[in-house]
């Protein structure tokens, strides 16, 4: 197994990045981290605060200035890339963002994982396979073609091929996996479990797109920690291993099953107006990860991984409120 002693995590103070910073001070104490986060909008320092200061250093800046990468990255033995922009509503809005964070930054992150032998995770998403149909018997495998369909899951599909370009050719030493969508704390309040969440908590109804019928695999953010893990330590190099956890659910139950567990009757929200190219449905086999590195979920409780999801947006109205009017303007003006 390979054993990391200095890591960087780009994007750790973002929602999955900083879940894995936690992860890592939790249960691999010998293991550094220095985080490296832009703080946009979605970054956020809180996220990482308190955590042992002999373990995690913070540094602010871009994953695009090759500067800065050429002065932080000698020195550590792994990158492992959570740094994107990460919404699809925004990619719709503004692509450009997209192209220079998710191409141009994974780009210059390739170029110095090259350059000092570093070896390199790339954290993607299932999205890169486009969507399937309701009643599709298959799921997505690492054979499936990619085929994404907004501004957010093409740059990632792009960034992916990159990466891959870089191992066959220049031989850097890396893997990619392909993650379902995550739930759990510090998530920002644009995503669809927060938001709707945090709208109950502020007396707002909760928003559903379209028919409502979209499909979601989703896992709890700890197991797709401990599954990068596990691909970084164990998992071949030059190989792509899907995450995900049996976790299938439309929007409709997943909205229903906030709605009772925060005390609300079950019609109490809004249809609104649905996301231009809205991807149907996305569906994870993970054979492959189980059965090669032998990787397995912990939070396979939904409705339990919910509610501490919910206690925890109840618990910390000061980490979400300062982005939340703002949040739900900006929706507001797409007519969602
Ligand atoms: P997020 O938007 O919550 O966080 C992104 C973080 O990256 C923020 O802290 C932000 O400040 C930082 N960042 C953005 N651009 C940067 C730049 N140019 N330089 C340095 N830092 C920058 O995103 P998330 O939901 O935590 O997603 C993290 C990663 O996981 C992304 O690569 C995303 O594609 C992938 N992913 C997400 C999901 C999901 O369900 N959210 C599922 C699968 C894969
Ligand atoms: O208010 C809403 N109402 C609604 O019905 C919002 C914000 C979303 N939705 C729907 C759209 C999707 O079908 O809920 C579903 C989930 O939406 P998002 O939280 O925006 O996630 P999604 O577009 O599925 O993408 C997420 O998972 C894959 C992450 O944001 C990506 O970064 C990741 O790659």
């Amino acid at each position: 197994d390979f054993a990391p002693k200095n890591i960087i995590v780009t994007g750790g103070c973002g929602f999955i990045g900083s879940n894995f910073v936690h992860y890592v001070v939790n249960n691999h104490p010998q293991t550094h981290v220095t985080v490296l986060d832009a703080l946009t909008y979605a970054g956020n320092i809180k996220n990482i605060e308190g955590l042992p200061e002999e373990q995690v250093e913070f540094v602010h800046g871009n994953i695009c200035d090759a500067d800065l990468l050429d002065k932080i990255v000698p020195g550590h033995d792994a990158i492992v890339h959570y740094a994107a922009e990460s919404h699809n509503d925004n990619s719709i809005e503004n692509p450009e963002p997209f192209i220079q964070s998710n191409i141009v930054g994974t780009y210059r992150l390739l170029q110095v994982a090259r350059r000092y032998d570093v070896r390199y995770h790339q954290i993607s998403t299932d999205e890169v396979y486009g969507d399937l149909a309701l009643d599709d018997p298959h799921r997505f495998t690492t054979e499936t073609p990619y085929h994404p369909s907004s501004p957010y899951s093409s740059s990632k599909a792009a960034a992916d091929m990159l990466v891959r370009a870089w191992h066959r050719t220049y031989g850097t030493r890396i893997t990619i996996s392909n993650c379902s969508n995550n739930y759990g704390p510090y998530q920002h309040v644009e995503k669809f479990i927060p938001r709707q969440i945090t709208n109950i908590l502020d007396g707002i109804r909760p928003k559903l797109y379209g028919n409502g019928l979209n499909v979601r695999d989703w896992i709890h953010t700890d197991d797709h920690s401990s599954a990068v893990w596990t691909i970084l330590t164990k998992g071949k190099i030059g190989e792509t291993y899907l995450i995900g956890a049996d976790g299938e659910k439309n929007n409709l139950t997943v909205l229903r099953e906030i709605l009772r567990a925060m005390g609300q009757p079950e019609d109490a929200f809004d249809w609104v107006k649905d996301r231009p190219g809205h991807d149907r449905r996305y569906a994870i086999d993970p054979s492959k990860l189980r059965d090669e590195l032998g990787w397995r979920p912990q939070h396979t409780d939904f409705a339990g991984g919910l509610e501490q999801t919910i206690q925890w947006y109840t618990d910390n109205r000061d980490w979400w409120e300062p982005a939340k009017a703002e949040t739900e303007a900006k929706y507001k003006r797409q007519g969602q």
